[in-house]
């Protein structure tokens, strides 16, 4: 228990960045964000800011070393604008002072006059000039044109999906320390620490040895932290190296909303084709996805919206492209699921309206068309292991499908103002990071003379309790009580080159990592063991319960005094190692390859009721069989199912990102951007995991949880829709999320 941040939180004793107050001289660091969406800059003048109490310096792009520069993937974002405004929020200038609030104070000393240029904030406006961040891309299988005469029913449509606001709960924040000889130590709340690293390293014009990164843990990330920790993380260490003080940045909640970006929205057209018994034959979708004013990871987001346009059907002719546009709104970035939602988001409305037009239940369409052992996905892999039909199958069986519709529809008929929908929600969702290289993962263990273990590794834990998971397979490949471990902070001098803690991978490839780690060191004392007992070989020798064990028994040999023998007999007491994951690879001229290790599947059947006076939603209940492999943690990966599935559903029908007309950000605080409660959680959820389901490609045969179980939230979106319909059966619905109570109140008003 006392491994575990809970017990800490707990207390109250958990340190985030913001609470690291020890560094003597610390200085306090507030940004000057450009208020208009696009225009030129004609004056920037910072002197006065600089002459205002406590300052001790103000820094404009002008004063980078290296390169003003901060893209990960494409090289077009400034850390400072220079010449050039491109979003409401673009950081323009840093004040560094004694007190965070004499920092902000001296920001409206600093003179910028900037001439306003038209803002473009639609994607489809972007795309018809020419805005795009690369080069449109297309994953293709079969031949949709040959397919279409052959379809007995074709629809097709245009379907809107919103952005979200990340929300965690610490904000945006980092600590740069100088060290001796040019050195800096950063504290970032960061996903990826070695990115922070790299990027400060290039804005310094420093070699990257010289700059650590260190994160203990985060307050929340959910993708907000993959890619946009780092400029806070390089604005800190650019006036801790000048200054030769430490420097601290911490936003504000709502300079946070207002700087940083978020899940993209996206606009896409589709036409799908089903043959007569139901069988989608075709499917053709363009995704218009709204990159924001930099390309950020926008590239990457827009490749696992093509992986993912199928979701867990089984389609023989797909033709999916994806345009990512440059507008000039917040550079939008990683959030929990990648791109995917948005692309399930549209298949699932091409499939709830050819149910319509066939006379059928989405849910029966959903079934006939679910993906089976050996199908083959538009980019080429064959799925294994498919749990897609076991999934749908035991939800539909357990949550007694049948018994629900039919209570449904007896209470339609006797409410006139208020209406239920279900739906059913299937999910299949790839793990691996969709750039190969990026799956790969380290780790050093070390163990002391008295029989503790430290171990570090690349991953950072914020809140998915990733830790706990390493933890335990430590304990378990050494065969020790998990309390002789200590999980020690993700920094860069001990783990070099870490990927990011994102796409769901974290336990997996850190704790295979760990895993083998662990393997070594054990190797290593069995043949001191060996040696103790007087073996000339590790044969039938184990170790397990803190304990030698010889052919199944017991023997004196603890661990307490094992390890202090290996080290008498001068044995290595610890190791390094890394883990690759094997097999997956991904041709991009070709849009073809094996690109995970496996898919997570499930299916959720989600329960909504629509008080149509009020115009009022209600989630009541979403229900779950999920495929957790054989669970590391079943407490943390059911946490993971839960809190995914309410931050699905608050994308589908709460969180709503407003923007006026010239790029401003109306929804930039708790009251008017609204994300689930307590209150507006679905007072049941219920996740049952699939029984009997290993998987042999993870470490000890478990799962990756964090990112799927957020999709069956889209669920929610569609048993809104199928209460919309019992009022009005030939209404055309909307296909624009979040399906609000507004937008609920107003379809039902509107003749
Ligand atoms: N980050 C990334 C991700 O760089 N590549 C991915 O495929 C991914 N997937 C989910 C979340 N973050
Ligand atoms: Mo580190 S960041 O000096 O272990």
């Amino acid at each position: 228990m006392k491994q575990n941040d809970v017990f800490f939180h707990g207390r109250g004793e958990t340190l985030f960045v913001d609470d690291l107050a020890t560094f003597s001289g610390l200085l306090h660091a507030a940004v000057l964000p450009s208020p208009l969406a696009h225009g030129r800059i004609r004056r920037l003048d910072v002197a006065a800011a600089a002459r205002r109490p406590g300052v001790a310096a103000v820094f404009t792009a002008r004063d980078i070393p290296g390169d003003n520069q901060i893209g990960g993937i494409i090289l077009d974002e400034p850390l400072l604008a220079d010449n050039e405004v491109h979003y409401a929020g673009q950081p323009v200038a840093l004040v560094v002072a004694g007190t965070a609030r004499q920092a902000r104070q001296a920001l409206a000393a600093i003179v910028l006059e900037i001439e306003e240029l038209p803002a473009l904030l639609d994607p489809r406006q972007a795309a018809a000039r020419g805005l795009l961040i690369a080069p449109p891309r297309a994953f293709v299988l079969g031949d949709v044109d040959k397919a279409w005469p052959l379809c007995a029913h074709v629809v097709r449509g245009r379907v809107d999906s919103g952005g979200q606001e990340h929300v965690y709960l610490e904000t945006q924040a980092a600590v740069a320390v100088p060290g001796e000889k040019d050195s800096l130590r950063v504290i970032s709340a960061t996903q990826s620490p070695s990115a922070v690293q790299r990027i400060i390293a290039r804005v310094l014009g420093l070699p990257m040895s010289q700059v650590a990164v260190e994160v203990y843990r985060l307050g929340g990330a959910f993708g907000g932290k993959e890619d946009q920790a780092t400029a806070w993380a390089v604005l800190a260490a650019l006036a801790a190296r000048a200054l030769r003080r430490p420097v601290k940045l911490v936003l504000e909640r709502r300079e946070d909303m207002r700087f940083t970006g978020k899940r993209h929205p996206y606009s896409s057209d589709f036409a799908i084709g089903l043959d007569g018994t139901g069988r989608i034959l075709a499917y053709e979708v363009t995704f218009y996805q709204n990159a924001g004013a930099a390309a950020d990871l926008s590239t990457a987001i827009l490749e696992r919206t093509l992986f993912h346009a199928g979701n867990s059907y089984r389609i023989p002719n797909v033709r999916a492209s994806g345009i990512s546009c440059r507008t000039n709104l917040p550079p939008f970035t990683a959030f929990r699921g990648f791109g995917g939602p948005q692309a399930m988001f549209v298949l699932e409305a091409a499939l709830f309206q050819a149910a319509e037009k066939m006379g059928l239940a989405p849910a029966e369409l959903q079934r006939r068309n679910l993906l089976a052992e050996g199908d083959e996905l538009p980019y080429g892999q064959k799925v294994k292991n498919c749990r897609a039909q076991r999934c749908f199958d035991e939800a539909v069986a357990a949550f007694d499908l049948d018994a629900g519709r039919e209570r449904v529809r007896a209470f339609n008929q006797a409410n006139a103002f208020c209406k239920k929908g279900l739906a059913l929600m299937p999910v299949c969702f790839g793990i691996s990071f969709t750039s190969s290289h990026l799956n790969q993962a380290g780790a050093l263990v070390h163990v002391y003379t008295d029989g503790s273990v430290s171990v570090s590794t690349g991953a950072v834990e914020m809140g998915q309790g990733v830790n706990s998971k390493i933890l335990l397979v430590a304990a378990r490949t050494l065969g020790i009580a998990s309390r002789r471990l200590r999980m020690e902070s993700t920094c860069t001098r001990r783990v070099a080159n870490t990927s990011p803690t994102a796409a769901s991978t974290g336990a997996d490839l850190n704790g295979k990592a760990v895993e083998r780690a662990c393997l070594e060191i054990r190797g290593r004392l069995l043949e001191v063991a060996a040696a103790a007992l007087s073996r000339d070989s590790v044969a039938g020798l184990e170790l397990r319960q803190e304990s030698v064990y010889l052919a199944g028994k017991k023997t004196d040999l603890t661990w307490e005094k094992l390890v202090p023998a290996a080290y008498m007999a001068r044995v290595n007491l610890s190791a390094q190692a890394h883990y690759a994951t094997p097999g997956i690879h991904f041709d991009r001229t070709r849009e073809k390859g094996e690109p995970f290790a496996y898919h997570v599947y499930g299916t959720a059947l989600v329960e909504a009721t629509i008080d149509g006076l009020r115009g009022t939603a209600t989630v009541d209940s979403v229900r779950a069989v999920h495929d957790a492999g054989s669970s590391l943690n079943p407490l943390v990966d059911r946490g993971q199912a839960e809190g995914g599935i309410v931050q699905g559903i608050g994308w589908m029908t709460l969180e709503e990102l407003l923007y006026a007309g010239d790029g401003q950000l109306l929804t930039d605080t708790l009251s008017t951007y609204k994300i689930p409660d307590i209150r507006s959680a679905p007072p049941e959820i219920e996740v049952r995991f699939l029984e009997d389901a290993a998987n042999p490609a993870a470490v000890l045969n478990s799962k990756a949880v964090g990112e799927p179980p957020f999709m069956y939230g889209i669920g929610a979106y569609f048993a809104l829709l199928a209460a919309l319909r019992a009022f009005r059966p030939h209404k055309p619905l909307p296909f624009s999320s979040p399906l609000t109570n507004e937008k609920i109140l107003a379809w039902l008003e509107e003749e």
